[in-house]
């Protein structure tokens, strides 16, 4: 199938997913219902889904299974977006083009929006509700408890303080401070990567994909998650501001230490080729069976926007 229209049928699933998971807005108190899905529906990529799934299909045609796993990291990523654009944090009005959660409904707002989402991603890991919907019954109901429990402590540890919090502590505490290239690649490695490091490894965990897999994985994420990082600082220089649907050079405005800030641009792009070509070499091991996530590495490498 082609690339482009495999990927629209997978963003739809998981945007049917994540509709059916969160909350209806007219359920009291509609206030965080409406802020949560404000930022869910919001026009991400779902890549980090994306991932799972198509990490998952390389071993098992079973790979729905990984829905409500993946679905849990896309809430776990918008929870930090949301916290990200505080004033206490990033303090940024705009996010893909739109009003940014506190400035629709207040700072309290957005905060328990945060918290909420965050939360909400363990419950459906944990859920056992032998509900009707497809999503209750078929896609998480049969995953053995161990597995279940393994992707809980994969994904917990991504978001906690060895992961993402981690990266985002050094990213704060570094604001208006010289870094060196070590510090800013532990907050790449820790904010960005760990999340795509765990979005890869729980498609793998969920298919039940050997030790030496989930090695050859953990690289290729590892790889992944540094190239993205790359190309966000690339973007907030040449990106397309249509497409993006912000302005480039916030990072410049907010003097941020980023790889092209540090090495020039030149330098960040032969960086993001190299960690490409690696990162691809770690899925030639799989044959055809990974063509679809070769193409969304490249896709997501190599964009625009
Ligand atoms: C507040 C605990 C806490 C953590 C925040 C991820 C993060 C840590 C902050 C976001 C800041 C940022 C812009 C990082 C650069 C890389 C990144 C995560 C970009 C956004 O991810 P995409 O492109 O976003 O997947 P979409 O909009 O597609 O969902």
């Amino acid at each position: 199938m082609d690339f482009r229209v495999l990927m629209q049928e997978r963003k739809t699933l998981i945007d049917k997913a994540l509709d059916y998971y969160l909350p209806r807005e007219e359920e009291y108190p509609q206030e965080i219902h409406r802020a949560m899905r404000y930022s869910v529906f919001a026009g991400g990529k779902r890549i980090r889904p994306l991932l799972t799934l198509l990490t998952a299909e390389i071993f098992t045609p079973e790979w729905k299974r990984a829905l409500p796993a993946a679905c849990s990291l896309e809430l776990i990523h918008t929870y930090s977006l949301i916290h990200d654009d505080l004033p206490a944090m990033d303090d940024d009005e705009y996010r893909r083009g739109r009003l940014t959660s506190h400035k629709v409904f207040g700072e309290g707002m957005a905060i328990l929006a945060g918290d909420a989402l965050l939360t909400l991603a363990f419950e459906l890991l944990t859920d056992n509700n032998k509900g009707p919907s497809e999503f209750d019954s078929v896609y998480w109901q049969e995953v053995p408890p161990q597995t279940k429990l393994d992707v809980i402590f994969e994904i917990a540890g991504a978001a906690g303080v060895r992961g993402m919090i981690g990266g985002q502590v050094v990213d704060l505490a570094s604001e208006g401070k010289k870094i060196d290239e070590q510090t800013l690649e532990y907050i790449e490695v820790h904010k960005t990567g760990a999340l795509f490091k765990a979005a890869v490894r729980t498609g793998a965990l969920l298919a039940q994909a050997d030790k030496d897999s989930l090695r050859r994985l953990t690289v290729y994420s590892s790889l992944l998650g540094r190239a993205f990082q790359i190309v966000d600082d690339l973007l907030d220089v040449e990106g397309s501001e249509a497409k993006m649907g912000k302005a480039r050079g916030a990072d410049a405005k907010k003097e941020k230490a980023t790889m092209v800030s540090l090495c020039g641009l030149a330098e960040a792009k032969s960086r993001r080729d190299q960690l490409y070509s690696q990162s691809i070499q770690e899925l030639e091991y799989y044959g055809g069976k990974a063509d679809q996530l070769k193409k969304i590495t490249r896709f997501l490498l190599y964009r625009d926007y």
